[in-house]
């Protein structure tokens, strides 16, 4: 290739990623009226800048090939700082090994950049063999802290399993999500740890975490859930007790597991939270979202929580590297109130869905809780029923009381 058409190649490579970069996202229409969700996901792995990928030097790459391919960009932390909208992805190479990024929009909706380097997160002790899913959280010591999961490979296992590991809590902290000094692993009963979020304000004066205490061994219904535990030092974070917060529970959407997702949004009615629940199918697992309240003076009880799932896959967020998945570690509150939520779908690509805190607190205290029974569940929804009838009644709307049938109850037929 002559070295004029090699630079028209590359000038043609960064302006086909120009028009995904710049490309509006809109709401779509429809919805539940408890978020909306958006046309097009915010991060993908073609959101990964040129440079990090190809080599640009003809001499060296003659033709011009990807010779560090980006698999997916997907669970991100998220922040406002600065008065931008950062969210810190977990970015995945062609390796199967992550890392983290930080990518930012002027808006929290489109737009979105990744800044000119990844993160080059220091390693502590054991070096990280992966790393991934950052909580970012701003704590009120002053320090914005980034908790994530690393894992290595397990030490135990014999030399023909090379799929078991141990994954672990990492701790960093930053001012500016540059510069990141790297802290001691958490440290806690738990043989594994994953979902470990950072509460933002001390409790007892200590570091309070979101753990979850459980090892991977899955069987349905047996304990387990998301965790809360108390650390005296940050810089060498040891938790000796943990009790369980949210469990694990038979026939549910978290009947395998439960972690949290991002740090809770502190409101006047209590920690507004953000998790995500896995059950088990035919086709594997299956993840989604789900909400719940903690008491603000109490953060370890649980004072409300919706039945079943408040965000699950939807169209082409159905498929992906691990299909039927989605999983929210970041997300946003605006001075507004509105509330930006960021969500990965099937390990493969990052969304937004808009809120707010007002809605988003409606939702959690008024949406019946799981009666974890199928005739309580139809009991349940005929109260909605009656009460809907009722309300079309009064309205003067057809579909109303007078007209409507019970299950069961034959058709009223004319008498010839
Ligand atoms: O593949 C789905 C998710 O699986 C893990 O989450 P958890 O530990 O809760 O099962 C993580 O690897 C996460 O990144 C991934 O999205």
């Amino acid at each position: 290739m002559k070295q004029a058409a090699f630079k028209k190649s590359i000038q043609e490579l960064f302006k086909q990623q120009e028009r995904l970069l710049s490309r509006r996202n809109r709401k779509s229409p429809g919805g539940n009226g408890i978020y909306e969700r958006y046309e097009f996901p915010v991060l993908t792995a073609a959101h990964a800048p040129i440079t990090w990928r190809y080599d640009l030097d003809q001499k060296t790459n003659p033709f011009l090939m990807e010779r560090i391919g980006v698999n997916a960009a997907f669970n991100a932390g998220a922040i406002l700082h600065a008065g931008k909208y950062l969210v810190v992805a977990r970015v995945e190479g062609a390796d199967r090994k992550s890392f983290f990024a930080v990518a930012e929009s002027p808006n929290g909706t489109d737009h979105f950049r990744f800044w000119d380097y990844p993160i080059l997160m220091p390693e502590a002790g054991e070096p990280d063999t992966n790393v991934y899913d950052m909580r970012l959280v701003k704590h009120e010591d002053g320090w914005i802290y980034g908790l994530f999961c690393t894992e290595r490979k397990d030490p135990k296992t014999p030399e023909w399993d090379t799929s078991s590991a141990v994954a672990q809590c990492g701790i960093a902290r930053t001012k500016d999500l540059k510069a990141w000094e790297r802290l001691a692993d958490l440290k806690s009963k738990s043989p594994q740890q994953r979902n470990v979020v950072l509460h933002p304000e001390f409790v007892e004066g200590k570091y309070a975490f979101y753990t979850r205490p459980q090892d991977d061994f899955i069987q349905a219904g047996k304990g387990g859930g998301i965790g809360w535990g108390l650390a005296s030092s940050i810089e060498k974070a040891v938790i000796d007790k943990e009790v369980i917060l949210d469990n694990r529970e038979y026939h549910t959407i978290q009947e395998v597991k439960n972690g949290l997702g991002p740090a809770p949004i502190k409101t006047p009615k209590g920690w507004l939270h953000l998790a995500h629940g896995v059950r088990n199918t035919a086709a594997g697992l299956r993840y989604v979202l789900y909400m719940f309240l903690c008491e603000l003076n109490r953060p370890w009880v649980v004072t409300h929580k919706p039945a079943g799932y408040f965000i699950a896959p939807e169209g082409e967020e159905r498929v992906g590297d691990v299909s039927n998945v989605v999983f929210s570690n970041g997300w946003i509150e605006r001075r507004n109130g509105d509330v930006f939520i960021y969500y990965a779908s099937s390990d493969t690509r990052l969304h937004v869905a808009t809120s707010s805190v007002d809605r988003l607190l409606d939702y959690v205290l008024h949406t019946p809780a799981d009666p974890l029974r199928s005739h309580a569940c139809v009991e349940q929804r005929y109260a909605l029923i009656e009460k809907n009838l009722a309300v079309l009644d009064a309205l003067n709307l057809p579909g109303g009381k007078r007209t409507a049938r019970k299950a069961g109850t034959p058709a009223k037929t004319k008498k010839r």
